[in-house]
């Protein structure tokens, strides 16, 4: 399929910090389904999770300013916007002295791998570094695998890749790097600790120098997103980010770490120097996270930042001060909930219920008259003790939701939490407490389990009350519900839901087919079944990676490109040349 007209340029960097897509290589796949994922709200994502952790963003200003070329290189959007684009040529093409790849988010624990071995193949001479979240609970097994060399531990490494880029370009072992695992000479496998900790980590991002959105056809995706903070004050038992978990995989005494506010308003000083600012949505996570001071200082920024819209997270209700403060910093403020479950008693256990739906209610009431532009409400299924029959009735309740706030921007969303729970979380480590069974505990058993046909399959976790496929089918049909009621109260377009949950449809219809067959005994059984569904998958997965990103809510096709995170090495015209996107 690949076929290209033009070689592409040398990519030359000391460290290329490469994003790979959750499935490698996913076009032209037949032999596993990736479905729609349809979470009834406004996410634009695909099954690739094509964002990379924002902290490449960091590395790329810290590491240059103490002079090292850093590039970014999201191959996940490359490939999916380039679908003709040769990913052998686009190894050829790298002239880097180190190459990075995350492995943050367990989703992409085969296409982090299976990249690393291909770039590995065709050049032995690059030297590979894993990082991120779930680098670091599975350091030891992974710098076990023969085509990683380096292993950067920590939520923090800012200043051990300087040492470490330092070391590398004087020719110097690299023993003296804090948080690495790497190989010696003759191969053997060295440790040198897990010191470097700080508990103001990171630093601000400068928006200025990121590459405008390109001219493209449709509607473009300008988004920014901004997160002070690494692990959390709360414990949500099944977050791989909770603060026992941070504790937990980051081998320390403290449960999060926080930009300092000067770097937080460097970042938010650098948004104002870009060009089309009054075009951007800025998303900002993890908010719930900072001190009054913190949160004071980042409200200031963000009044002097003229963005068109603000998303922000919030863990308890917003008191009326803030809501204030919120809405004179931003016109277009949307405050994010998450009460995961309707029920308050049953949300506690999920490390929520901290208010009724009645103060939810009338704070809501409050927020809307104090001039917040609007209300994002979170419900999520796979939580302990969360049966179906609780998931339909949080569903009843967003009914409710929508009819008493009907025309105003109050939009309670619901997915189901797959595929996977997350490792080092308190209910991954100790399922049993939480009424969890956990399928997949290394490495390479998230790896095989990630390549399974089935989606089912691939989730690495069931709960007591709901089982694998409960999870799918509930989750699927509770999405599918909510977009009828959003169509019902006009929030929106009836055209729009009956072609989302047709999509929906469509899988729930298909996957059972898919299901039985990768559950087949026998391998050699199992392959010919699986082949001779082979066209009817790959035709499928087409229909939802068709080389952009499809919204979530409203099925529209858009151009992956002017995302903070379409970073996508070479100039649009040099790999237009190369090979064309065909639109
Ligand atoms: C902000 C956030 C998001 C943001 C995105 C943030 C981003 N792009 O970085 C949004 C909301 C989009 C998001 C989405 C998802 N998230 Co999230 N997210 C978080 C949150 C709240 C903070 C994480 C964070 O930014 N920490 C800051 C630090 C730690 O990371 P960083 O600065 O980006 O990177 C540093 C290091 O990690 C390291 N590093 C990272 N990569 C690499 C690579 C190399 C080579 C090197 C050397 C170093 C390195 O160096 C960086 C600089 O110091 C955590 C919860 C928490 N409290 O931690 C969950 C969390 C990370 N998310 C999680 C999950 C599961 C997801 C989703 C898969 C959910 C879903 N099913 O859709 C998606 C994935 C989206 C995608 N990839 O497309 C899990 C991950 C668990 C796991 N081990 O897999 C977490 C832990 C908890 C949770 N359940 O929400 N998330
Ligand atoms: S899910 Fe809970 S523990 Fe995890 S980051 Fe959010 S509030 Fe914190």
């Amino acid at each position: 399929m690949p076929s290209g007209t033009q070689a592409l340029s040398p990519l030359e960097a000391d460290l290329l910090l490469l994003h790979p897509p959750a499935v490698f290589d996913f076009r032209g796949r037949r032999d596993l389904y990736l479905p729609f994922m349809g979470t009834s709200g406004d996410v634009p994502i695909t099954p690739l999770y094509e964002y990379f952790p924002v902290g490449f963003k960091t590395l790329q200003r810290f590491l240059g300013d103490r002079g090292h070329g850093v590039r970014l290189l999201n191959l996940a959007s490359l490939l999916l916007r380039y679908p003709h684009l040769d990913v052998d040529r686009v190894i050829e093409a790298l002239d880097v002295g180190l190459l990075g790849i995350d492995l943050h988010w367990m989703v992409h624990v085969q296409g982090s791998l299976a990249i690393a071995q291909r770039i590995k193949r065709l050049r032995p001479d690059l030297p590979i570094i894993f990082g991120g979240i779930s680098a670091t609970y599975f350091a030891a097994e992974l710098i076990g695998t023969p085509d990683v060399d380096m292993v950067m531990v920590g939520y923090d490494t800012h200043e051990p890749m300087d040492r470490l880029l330092r070391a590398l370009r004087a020719g110097q072992s690299p023993s003296e790097v804090p948080n690495l695992w790497w190989k010696d000479r003759d191969g053997s496998i060295r440790q040198n600790g897990f010191s470097h900790q700080p508990r103001t980590f990171g630093c601000g991002i400068d928006w200025s120098s990121q590459p405008e959105a390109p001219a493209i056809k449709g509607l473009p995706i300008r988004e920014i997103l901004t997160t002070q903070n690494a692990g959390c004050a709360h414990d949500c038992s099944w977050c791989g980010g909770s603060n026992q978990a941070f504790r937990r995989i980051n081998h320390c005494d403290h449960g999060r770490a926080h930009k300092s506010i000067d770097e937080v308003s460097y970042e938010l000083g650098t948004l104002s120097r870009r060009a089309h600012v009054g075009a951007h949505h800025l998303y900002t996570v993890g908010a719930y996270n900072q001190s009054d001071r913190q949160l004071g200082a980042f409200l200031d920024g963000l009044a002097k930042v003229a963005v068109r819209s603000v998303s922000i997270e919030q863990f308890y209700l917003p008191p009326d001060e803030l809501l204030a403060r919120l809405a004179a910093a931003n016109q277009r403020c949307t405050i994010t909930l998450s009460p995961l479950i309707h029920d308050v008693q049953v949300a506690k256990l999920a490390g929520r219920g901290v208010y009724t739906n009645d103060e939810m209610e009338a704070w809501i009431d409050r927020a809307l008259a104090a001039g917040i532009h609007g209300v994002d409400i979170w419900y999520f299924v796979g939580m302990p003790e969360q049966t179906d029959r609780l998931v339909f009735e949080t569903i009843d309740y967003c009914e409710h939701l929508l009819a008493r706030f009907a025309g105003a921007n109050v939009n309670p969303m619901i997915c189901p939490m797959i595929p996977f729970l997350d490792p080092g979380s308190s209910a991954f480590e100790s399922p049993d407490r939480f009424g969890y069974h956990v399928f997949f505990r290394s490495l390479e058993q998230h790896r095989r389990g990630a390549m399974r046909a089935s989606i089912i399959n691939r989730i690495n976790y069931e709960t007591k009350w709901l089982s694998r496929e409960a999870l799918i089918n509930v989750g699927f049909e509770a999405v599918k519900r909510l977009m009828e009621a959003k169509a019902s109260v006009g929030m929106l377009p009836r055209s729009h839901v009956k072609r989302h949950n047709e999509a929906i449809d469509d899988v729930l219809e298909f996957l059972p087919t898919v299901h039985a067959a990768d559950c087949i005994e026998l391998p050699a059984e199992r392959e010919r079944e699986l082949e001779r569904l082979g066209d009817e998958i790959g035709r499928r997965n087409e229909q939802v990676l068709f080389g952009g990103v499809a919204n979530q809510a409203f099925l529209l096709r858009r151009q992956p490109a002017g995302r903070w995170f379409d970073e996508l090495g070479w100039p649009i015209e040099a790999l237009e040349a190369s090979a064309p996107s065909d639109r």
